[in-house]
């Protein structure tokens, strides 16, 4: 058994500096001790594959990172991990619980997981191996990981046992839920037609400022983007549907630059909780851009259940400071004004017209070449944040 202060001392020492995930009962210490710290920035996700994907964020924004998780909350990850951190090659630490260990009683849910934790992480590619048991195993499983995740540029995971890490009280200071922000509806109805998502993407390319950073989601949004202009700071999000946001998050968090999210309604209804995450965490240099075509235009146009939705009103409960809704270029122009001239969190909601560019290409800079010139980009901005 370990101290959860002897993990985060040599977690320190090897440059470990941003913590995600969510709770299990076997990782309370560990979680319950990142929680009290003030120097270890921790954000708490709603899903374990929004944690993976806030901390490709923070990694691309110069972080090294640890995601929490429970093994049953390992499921949650695949998809961010095989479709994000696989193709941009973004490494992050894994402490993966292994409720349902062979030999050891456990509740009938974890009975299939406990068994085939392993197995997942290696059919995943992702090395592992036992969490280390006493100080000495510690460090050299941190320079193992280290290492691995250096050379290869892929997750890495230790897998946790019951009883790890010794007890650990709870010392989380209250956090104020955020204040509802406003939310402003200059939707003007049928007419004029609403704007295409290019047209709108093309507003977006001529007013925002050059230091800002820029995350397509998944789909013809990124690949719109792509066809209209290829930079540095664009992220186009191949996989990883729904985490676009929770990505510019974790970016957001760690850099002063403007972080610009342009999210689909199906990739957003997807990943409902990231809305409530950024609204409790309040970056204000976020601007989150909700392309919403009432479509999955993507895949041939099958229809979402946006049209019943109001985001805006969403993101304002959540705690966005300002949410608006608009169906025309100009609204969305003005909306963006504002956005880049208050402090945020902002969404701009903006309802728009199925169907994409004609000629629309596909990004032809690989992933990993992507993340490597978009990191580089926000070097320059590389900010201490702890938690406030
Ligand atoms: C987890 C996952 N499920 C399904 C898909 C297939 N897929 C790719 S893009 C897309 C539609 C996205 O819809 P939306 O976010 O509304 O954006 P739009 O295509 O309308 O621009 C889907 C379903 C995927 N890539 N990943």
């Amino acid at each position: 058994m370990i101290r959860a202060d002897d993990f985060l001392l040599v977690a320190r020492t090897q440059g470990f500096d941003f913590y995600s995930g969510v709770p299990c009962s076997f990782l309370t210490p560990l979680i319950n001790r990142v929680i009290g710290d003030p120097a270890t920035p921790y954000v708490g996700a709603t899903s374990e594959g929004e944690a993976v994907a806030i901390a490709a964020g923070a990694w691309l924004a110069g972080r090294q990172t640890v995601v929490m998780c429970q093994n049953s909350g390992l499921g949650n990850t695949v998809n961010p991990l095989t479709s994000l951190n696989a193709p941009f090659r973004i490494p992050v630490l894994l402490v993966v619980t292994w409720r349902g260990q062979p030999g050891r009683p456990d509740e009938p849910q974890h009975a299939l997981m406990g068994p085939i934790t392993p197995a997942l992480l290696d059919l995943m590619q992702i090395p592992n191996r036992p969490f280390p048991e006493s100080v000495p195993h510690l460090m050299s499983a941190f320079a193992d990981a280290r290492a691995v995740m250096d050379r290869y540029g892929v997750p890495f995971a230790f897998v946790m046992a019951q009883g790890a890490v010794a007890d650990e009280a709870l010392r989380e200071a209250p956090r104020a839920p955020p204040s509802p922000g406003m939310v402003v509806d200059l939707c003007r109805g049928v007419v004029p037609p609403r704007p295409t998502r290019a047209a709108v993407l093309a507003c977006v390319l001529a007013m925002l400022p050059k230091d800002a950073a820029v995350i397509a989601t998944t789909g013809k949004c990124g690949r719109e983007l792509f066809t209209l202009a290829d930079r540095v700071q664009h992220f186009y999000l191949v996989g990883a549907m729904g985490g676009a946001s929770a990505l510019g998050l974790g970016v957001a968090l760690n850099t002063t630059r403007p972080v610009v999210v342009l999210d689909g309604d199906g990739a957003a209804l997807m990943r409902m909780g990231n809305i409530a995450t950024i609204g409790a965490h309040g970056p204000c240099n976020l601007i989150h851009i909700l392309l919403d075509n009432g479509v999955h235009d993507s895949t041939g146009g099958q229809a979402t259940v946006s049209a019943g939705v109001s985001f805006a009103r969403v993101a304002g409960a959540c705690g966005y400071t300002l949410a608006s809704v608009v169906d025309t270029v100009t609204d969305f122009e003005e909306a963006l004004r504002q956005a880049l001239a208050q402090p945020g969190p902002h969404m701009i909601h903006g309802r728009l017209l199925p169907g994409s560019m004609p000629k629309l290409g596909r990004p032809t800079v690989k992933p990993e070449e992507v993340a490597r010139r978009f990191k580089d980009f926000l070097k320059s901005d590389v900010v201490e944040k702890t938690k406030g």
